[in-house]
């Protein structure tokens, strides 16, 4: 299962597509079915078409988190959803993989700004595999958050928690699993155990040097943006900082995680 947000926000033409794409590929690569998740003419629809994915990455297509799907529906806008909403779309068509960028969390300096995907991960039983959090959020902040909702946080092959554009944030993650066999096995164990959704944290294919600086400078620059806005303002910014080097690296991560999410949903015999 796939967000769109990454698609219709969070990144521009034509890497929005490359990462639609390439993603789709990858899990099909691994025997998988991938499921790209949208709010297309009044319906949430799990699995959408190419010419579907190209409308939503043309533009004039809406954030939609978990809170924003009913009026999505009623109102038939062009929704892309988030890691919130997505999720809530895999626990109704009873899908237990998802694989996006990186989840959402809490801001630096705004801590009152956390994203729905936090909250969402305790209700919805989905293992959502990503390279950790965005470095532009507070990651500290954000595991202790994850940590109050009694949402496992998995290391793939890693004790620390990456940061989207570096493996290295310095925090630790709950648990390590090592390959695709170790992490089915503590995922099954989770869920019997009454878990509902799962961070399994992705190290990132590739550094992005000084992604670090980079991110605080962004976020000075963007203090004063809020909303929903603030998550594909701060990620524009960074790709203005990194002259376009952090958008080859986020495609490149996203299909990295697809592909690891449809390689532990093979070991767990189960649907992508
Ligand atoms: N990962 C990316 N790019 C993105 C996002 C994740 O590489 O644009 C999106 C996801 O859809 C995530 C959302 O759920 O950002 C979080 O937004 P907010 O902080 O407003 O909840
Ligand atoms: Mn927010």
């Amino acid at each position: 299962m796939l967000e769109t947000s990454i698609v219709g926000q969070g990144l521009p033409s034509p890497h929005n597509l490359a990462a639609a794409h390439g993603s789709e590929a990858a899990i099909r690569d691994e025997g998988g079915v991938p499921a790209t998740v949208a709010v297309l003419n009044g319906k949430l629809r799990v699995g959408v078409n190419d010419a579907d994915l190209e409308q939503i990455a043309a533009g004039g297509s809406v954030k939609v988190s978990a809170r924003d799907l009913g009026p999505a529906i009623a109102r038939r806008t062009i929704g892309a959803t988030t890691v919130a909403a997505t999720a809530r779309a895999a626990a109704m068509a009873g899908i237990r993989f998802l694989a996006t960028g990186g989840i959402g969390g809490v801001h630096r300096g705004h801590p009152e700004d956390q994203s729905a995907d936090l909250e969402e991960l305790a209700r919805s039983p989905v293992a959502v595999f990503c390279a950790g959090a965005k470095i532009i959020l507070d990651l500290h902040l954000t595991l202790e958050r994850l940590e109050s909702l009694a949402v496992p946080v998995l290391g793939y092959g890693c004790d620390e928690f990456p940061a989207f554009y570096t493996m290295h944030s310095g925090c630790p993650v709950s648990a390590r699993v090592d390959g695709a066999e170790g992490a089915a096995q503590t995922l099954r164990a989770a869920w019997d155990m009454g878990s509902r959704g799962i961070v399994v944290a992705v190290p990132p294919p590739a550094e992005l040097e000084g992604a670090e600086k980079m991110a605080r400078q962004a976020a000075a620059d963007l203090q004063k943006v809020s909303g929903a806005d603030v998550t594909p303002r701060l990620l524009a910014r960074i790709t203005e900082l990194s002259g376009g080097r952090s958008l080859d690296l986020n495609v490149a991560l996203v299909i990295n995680n697809a592909r690891i999410a449809a390689q532990v949903a093979r070991a767990f015999g189960s649907r992508v």
